[in-house]
């Protein structure tokens, strides 16, 4: 049986298992594993080689509209190359809505946007932020029948916070469809009034961006949207967890049986509140929302990873210039933190960061790294066994790795459209060298090989964790 191509030589690791196999590859599929597989058009040496699932990161913002004035760094084109470049093979972006649009409409954007545009695969979560009686019953229902099943929701931010009854309606239709939501966990109120105290005080300094969102207010609402979650009883994912506390919020709801599911990420376990504390506006990279903590929030990150309490690593990409008035600098006339835009690039970094923190410092295994990256995002979003594992008949989106690679983390090697990496001089060990996504290389041997438009929208099934038996992601 011919294929047309194989990859030989190289050891393959799942979320389970890890052994040396050749993988075959017919029509953009694994359709065989095993020695002594035949011949096939192309073979790919990887000896010496880790042949892993592409990493899916299940948490990026492309494109997304920023308040104005400020423009995101990464169109399409820009994050799914950079996030090709860092091993990924699919990305998990969110269609947001704002107050007065239509959220079919919003969805049709930014297919618009997306279309042709992508060097891997991609599929939308969606943001909901006007709850209307025409999006409850209508418009949600139907997008989570087209494939579209999750969404997140947010309990802060300007134009995006819901009221607590707004969460429990949004939840109760996730409920009645099987939709998974995913809870942006900070008070709303809380920030206003600690930023309000802030400026008044004439504390405006990027650094104070952590100061007016501490732990007890990530606390707080993680702890509410666990309670909203359990009188609705469905299903949540809590977004970017920062802290121990919030951490055990969500350990305590899982102990007591309830379907309370966790996501952390690069920033929380490599920064901390001192780096927003720079020269200038310096400390403005590193403002994003939860904020960077302490070295003991880090420590409980690690250790909620290692625990199972959070299945997720995803970046939280949600890239801006830093040299630049539509980015992180402060525009003329507003003056404080508050105007900073959130977020942080990750896509590219956010493996090698995982694999050479956490594998190579024996944190987490292999299989484990796997599994945080990319079969239990699979596995989350409804995108399993397609994606998200090395197995006969499942998508050949694959990432070869060399285990051995020392790279110095720098911002001349990465591939998106901001000018800054967070991680700027951090070494690690371990990098992929080469993606393909279904069964075509998009980089290769550190270039790029992928042709514009080669990335597809893939539409979901619902999550395993919000079908009644529940999942094992
Ligand atoms: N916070 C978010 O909620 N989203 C994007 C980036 C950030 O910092
Ligand atoms: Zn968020
Ligand atoms: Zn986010």
């Amino acid at each position: 049986m011919r294929f047309d191509t194989i990859i030989r030589g190289g050891t393959v690791a799942t979320a389970s298992d890890t052994f040396a196999c050749d993988v075959g590859i017919r029509a953009g599929r694994i359709a065989a594993l095993g020695a002594d597989l035949g011949d096939a058009t192309e073979i790919v040496d990887a000896r010496g080689l880790l042949v892993l699932p592409g990493g899916i990161d299940s948490h990026v913002h492309i494109s997304q509209p920023s308040g104005p004035g400020i423009v995101m760094a990464d169109d399409f084109a820009s994050a799914t190359r950079s996030a090709a470049f860092g091993g990924n093979t699919m990305v998990l972006p969110f269609a947001m809505q704002q107050k007065g649009e239509s959220l079919r409409q919003v969805v049709k954007d930014y297919h618009a946007k997306a279309d042709g545009q992508c060097y891997i695969d991609v599929s939308f979560h969606l943001i909901i932020a006007d709850v209307t009686d025409g999006l409850l019953g209508q418009e949600l229902p139907a997008l989570v029948n087209d494939g579209y099943t999750s969404f997140k929701v947010f309990m802060t931010y300007e134009g995006l916070a819901l009221s607590d009854m707004e969460m429990l309606k949004v939840m109760s239709v996730a409920r009645d469809t099987g939709a998974l939501v995913m809870v942006h966990a900070e008070n709303y109120d809380a920030i206003r009034f600690l930023t309000d105290r802030l400026e008044q005080a004439g504390h405006t300094a990027p650094k104070y961006h952590a100061t007016s969102r501490p732990v007890a207010v990530e606390r707080e609402a993680t702890h509410r949207a666990i309670s909203l979650a359990e009188l609705i009883d469905v299903p949540v994912m809590i977004v970017h967890v920062s802290n121990r506390e919030a951490r055990d919020e969500i350990a305590r709801a899982r102990a007591r049986g309830l379907k309370i599911y966790g996501e952390t990420c690069p920033q929380y376990l490599m920064l901390t509140e001192r780096d927003l504390d720079g020269l200038n506006m310096e400390g403005a990279k590193y403002v994003c929302s939860p904020p960077p903590r302490d070295r003991d929030s880090q420590t409980a990150c690690w250790e909620g990873l290692q625990q199972g309490i959070f299945s997720l690593f995803s970046s939280d990409h949600c890239p801006f210039r830093y040299d630049d008035p539509q980015g992180k600098m402060v525009p003329k006339g507003k003056t404080s933190f508050r105007w900073v835009p959130n977020g942080m690039p990750g896509v590219e970094t956010r493996l090698p960061i995982l694999f050479s923190e956490g594998v190579g410092k024996g944190r987490i295994t292999l299989n484990e790294f796997v599994a945080l990256t990319a079969t239990n995002h699979a596995k989350t979003y409804g995108l399993y066994p397609k994606k998200g594992t090395i197995a006969v008949g499942a998508d050949a989106d694959i990432a070869l790795w060399d285990p051995k690679r020392q790279v110095t983390i720098s911002q001349s090697l990465m591939h998106g459209g901001t000018d800054y990496t967070p991680f700027e001089g951090v070494e690690v060990t371990g990098w992929p060298v080469s993606t393909m996504v279904r069964g075509k290389f998009v980089v290769r041997d550190g270039e790029l090989v992928g042709a514009l438009g080669g990335g597809d929208y893939v539409p979901r099934e619902k999550s395993l964790l919000a079908q009644p038996a529940g999942g094992n992601a």
